[in-house]
């Protein structure tokens, strides 16, 4: 292995063997605390050091990283006390993630360090969005994320490095080229001679280094981290290294021929560096053994302060609470109905304008959002006033924005992202509902984002351009879900879900842009996110529903006189507002679930539920569901009218008036 010090003195040589030989020295101990049953599961990254060691040298220590399962030597770099560090590997009350998460999945803000999910490649793109931040703030800095070489064949890979190559972000991505992605080797993983060919795919410069010399790392690194910054481009960086152990200790290492250990023992990246230092003097036999004794006392110490951390006793309160950011509130709530009448679309594109008046780091991402307006022309002319830097056209990539939003909340941006349709939420899904969703819970980092959903349909747009899929999200604590009916909701909803720290879906009905008006006060005002609304009273049936469905009941009262009808709007669906729907029910005995969204597994369902176990006694007929069919929705516009919820609303309340 040939090392190259350059200018390094002896000092930063020996910190450099400090930091190397300590992950290593951590991971020999964990493997015995595995072996005696002290803590439950281990990716060791043995032989990998030099890489995750190198690159944290190389980095400032308030640029954001990126690692996965193998990278103790990201945060040992990052000087994090081991200590704190077994508190979290124990899944102790007072580790990292309160015992939530497995040993590497977390973050710390303190330490510029946001861990993983186990899908691997979702951390590429929140790199991007932290890049993306520092180039809107000026800030001279990069953001690196790492993946395996299995990581390199998701999609997510291939989202994040285009957009950093489209939109000139300074990311270094860091491939571990290991051999193995579990037992499955890089001849079954890709076609290309080396993972750093990508690259030139993407329009950005890349580099194959050896990943075991932690010289070669360290002084790339620095280069790369220069030329991002000065050039404003991502760079790909291919550590080849090999993993010495198997893929966690449970799942051994038969695939793998003996003799590849035996190669890469010899390159093995501690021992190499060790033998370099004795040759240039800079370490002798003495001072070697001193140091691993010095860091082997070192770590029994912590292990002792690990050790003393209470294990952890469930607190149901404490888990629900923490499922949220708190919200403070920003401004007060919506006053009265005054104001011009405008339509729903117009209503939309007001509050999303006066957020962004509110809030100079709001930036909004989307599909042809800039120039072209957006597909619904919702944000049409935001970007003469708000300029480009802001209102980002993307391209079609929704897991890498939605990772992207997540990137630029971990720098104190918010985001609101628009997908085109509603539809298309399920490319991005991953990073929703398990990005997005679970960071506040997983280690208290807010995701302060906002989805933007164009949803439903009776536009005949077919299967794919009209899906009602909010239940999806429902079902996903750590997000919120809002779907307004009216211009007035629209427009608070909207400033409310942007003024919320938490990511909330907002689902705007196409069909109700430009078909619903209402009045709309100029004000900036939020409507309260979890209130439901009563639209009218009425004393036999009570219909709860949201979005078209409000407008679908509000019809159906007028066209039918003789049935007195209480309506409630729930204008949230997650939270709901339980105490709203309780009362409606009350108020007449007879409810009728009403929604846009299919049948099995709509929101429809879960408050029938709870309403049966809450409000029996109130009830005088089964609660009923009128929901759209369980089908596919259907392009021709006789078929969608079958399909639609509102076709059947005339028997399911001549049902419920029969009780
Ligand atoms: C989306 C997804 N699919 C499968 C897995 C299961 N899994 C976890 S790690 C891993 C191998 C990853 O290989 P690689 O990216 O090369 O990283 P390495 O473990 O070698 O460091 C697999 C298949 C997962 N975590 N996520």
């Amino acid at each position: 292995m040939n090392f190259d010090r350059k200018e390094l003195s002896n000092e930063q040589l020996v910190d450099m063997y400090r930091s190397i030989v300590l992950p290593r020295m951590i991971e020999d101990k964990m493997l015995l605390l595995l072996r005696q049953g002290k803590i439950s599961k281990w990716f060791s990254g043995i032989g990998q050091e030099a890489i995750s060691v190198g690159a944290t040298l190389a980095l400032q220590n308030d640029e954001w990283i990126m690692p996965l399962h193998r990278n103790l030597g990201v945060f040992t770099s990052r000087k994090m006390s081991l200590g704190e560090l077994f508190k979290q590997w124990q899944g102790r009350q007072d580790g990292y993630s309160k015992g939530r998460e497995r040993s590497f999945h977390f973050g710390t803000k303190e330490h510029h360090i946001c861990g993983m999910i186990s899908h691997l490649g979702p951390q590429l793109a929140i790199a991007d969005g932290v890049a993306l931040a520092h180039k809107l703030a000026n800030e001279h800095k990069v953001a690196l994320a790492f993946t395996g070489d299995g990581g390199t064949s998701e999609g997510d890979f291939h989202e994040a490095l285009n957009v950093a190559a489209v939109w000139d972000l300074p990311v270094i991505f860091i491939i571990e080229n290991n051999g193995y992605g579990l037992s499955t080797p890089v001849s079954e993983q890709y076609r290309c001679f080396g993972l750093v060919e990508k690259a030139r795919g993407y329009g950005m410069e890349g580099v194959q280094i050896d990943g075991n010399n932690i010289l070669e790392v360290y002084d790339t690194i620095r280069g790369i981290r220069n030329y991002c910054i000065e050039n404003q481009k991502p760079y790909l960086v291919e550590c080849m290294t090999f993993r010495m152990r198997g893929h966690e200790e449970a799942s051994g290492v038969k695939y793998v021929p003996p003799a590849l250990f035996d190669l890469w023992e010899k390159k093995d990246p501690i021992k190499n560096y060790e033998q370099y230092l004795l040759k240039q003097n800079v370490l002798t036999e003495e001072t070697i053994i001193s140091i691993r004794n010095e860091i082997k006392e070192h770590i029994e110490e912590e292990l002792k302060i690990g050790y003393q951390s209470a294990p952890v006793v469930a607190n149901t309160a404490e888990e629900m609470n923490d499922v949220y950011a708190p919200v403070f509130k920003a401004s007060p709530a919506g006053g009265g109905l005054e104001g011009a009448d405008k339509r729903f679309i117009e209503a939309i594109k007001d509050g999303l304008y006066q957020s962004m008046e509110q809030y100079p780091n709001l930036v909004l991402m989307g599909q042809d959002i800039a120039a072209y307006g957006g597909a619904f022309k919702i944000t049409e002319g935001f970007l003469e006033t708000f300029g480009k830097a802001r209102v980002r056209n993307t391209p079609i990539c929704e897991s890498a924005i939605v990772g992207a939003t997540l990137g630029l909340s971990l720098k104190g941006f918010k985001a609101v992202m628009e997908m085109q349709f509603a539809d298309f939420a399920s490319v991005g899904f991953n990073q929703i509902v398990n990005n997005l969703a679970k960071i506040y819970y997983r280690w208290g980092q807010n995701a302060d984002v906002v989805i933007r959903m164009p949803t439903g349909g009776g536009v005949g747009a077919g299967p794919f351009h009209s899906q009602s899929n909010e239940a999806w999200f429902v079902h996903t604590p750590g997000l919120k879900v809002v779907y307004p009916s009216t211009p007035y909701d629209a427009k608070g909803l909207l400033i409310a879900a942007v003024n919320d720290p938490n990511p909330v879906l907002y689902f705007e009905h196409k069909a109700l842009y430009r078909s619903i008006t209402g009045p709309v006060p100029a004000a900036y005002y939020e409507v309260e996110i979890g209130k439901a609304k009563m639209v009218q009273h009425g004393e036999d049936i009570t219909i709860i529903t949201y979005g078209a469905g409000v407008h679908w009941a509000i019809e159906y009262a007028k066209n039918h006189p003789e049935v007195s009808l209480y309506i409630l709007d729930l204008r949230t669906l997650l939270p709901l507002d339980y105490e709203a729907i309780a009362t409606a029910v009350k108020a007449t005995g007879k409810v009728l679930l009403l929604h846009e969204d299919t049948l099995t597994g709509g929101i429809g369902g879960e408050i029938a539920a709870w309403i049966g176990e809450h409000c029996f006694a109130s009830l005088d007929a089964p609660v009923m569901r009128c929901a759209s069919l369980d089908t596919p929705i259907p392009f021709n516009i006789e078929l969608e009218k079958n399909f639609m919820a509102y076709s059947r609303l005339d028997d399911y309340i001549e049902k419920l008036m029969g009780y």
